[in-house]
């Protein structure tokens, strides 16, 4: 069986908002995959009882907690929430997981052993060896161009920086600082991503198979992409202009 020594302690944490028919196949997954992981469910309150069946996962085993926040405030903010929790009690790798099931536990075990070499891995469908599985052509082509988008103008080689499947050093979170952080659709897996590799950290990506989610409803909005779009495009100019002035554009 794949172990995590090599990395220390590894929180795995996983936002929910309507995930009741997602949740507790994920958190057993998860178990099953990394049996030395403990698990975060960061809970927005969901209407559909989510956190009451996270709540039910938590007292059955010792390595599951539920994080139960006021009301839905965006992916970034839970997993900010989420990593000071990780970061207050000491885990040593603070893990990114969807609940939906596009993210595959059985996965973990590759990203943790990349980790051993890295301060970041991202597990990524735009590599080599990376892909979607059940996606219509639309959603495909829109990752895709966000991410070359992303890759021209923030000059960096990281083909899926918007992706949410990745695992961190606490040193890492430490070091680009996570209190700050506003950003809260794909562009909080950018944002992270840049910070990271504006810190002078070494990011890795890890092909993955990204399997589109089979129950609930999809949280992807207008607003998401608009966010991604207008924040991307600021990055990426204050950039340029910081190097145009000579300046360090961190
Ligand atoms: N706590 C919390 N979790 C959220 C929020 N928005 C989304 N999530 C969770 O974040 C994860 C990713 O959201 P998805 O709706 O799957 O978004 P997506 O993967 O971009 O979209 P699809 O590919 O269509 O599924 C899921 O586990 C959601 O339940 C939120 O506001 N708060
Ligand atoms: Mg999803």
């Amino acid at each position: 069986m794949e172990t995590t020594e090599g990395v220390g302690r590894v929180l795995v944490i996983i936002p929910t908002y309507q995930e009741r028919d997602n949740v507790e196949s994920i958190v057993g997954r998860v178990r099953a995959s990394v049996p030395q992981a403990e698990v975060l469910v960061a809970d927005d309150a969901s209407p559909d009882g989510t956190g009451e069946i996270a709540d039910r996962l938590a007292a059955e085993d010792d390595h599951v907690h539920v994080l139960h926040r006021a009301g839905k405030e965006g992916l970034g903010a839970a997993y900010v929430a989420g990593f000071r929790w990780g970061l207050e009690r000491g885990f040593d790798v603070l893990v990114e997981m969807d609940a939906d099931g596009s993210h595959q536990p059985e996965e973990l075990p590759r990203l943790l052993s990349a980790l051993e070499d890295n301060d970041l891995v991202i597990g990524s469908r735009w590599v080599r060896g990376g892909r979607v599985e059940n996606w219509p052509k639309k959603r495909e082509a829109l990752s895709r161009g966000a991410n070359t988008y992303s890759r021209l103008l923030l000059g960096f080689h990281v083909h899926d920086s918007t992706g949410g499947f990745r695992a961190y050093r606490a040193t890492t979170l430490r070091k680009i600082g996570i209190d700050d952080v506003t950003s809260q659709g794909y562009c909080f897996q950018v944002d992270l991503t840049l910070r990271t590799i504006r810190a002078g950290l070494k990011v890795a990506e890890v092909p993955i198979t990204f399997v589109e989610r089979t129950h609930g409803a999809s949280k992807m909005s207008r607003d998401i992409m608009v966010e991604a779009f207008v924040k991307l495009t600021r990055w990426g100019v204050e950039g340029r202009l910081g190097r145009l002035a000579g300046r360090d554009p961190s």
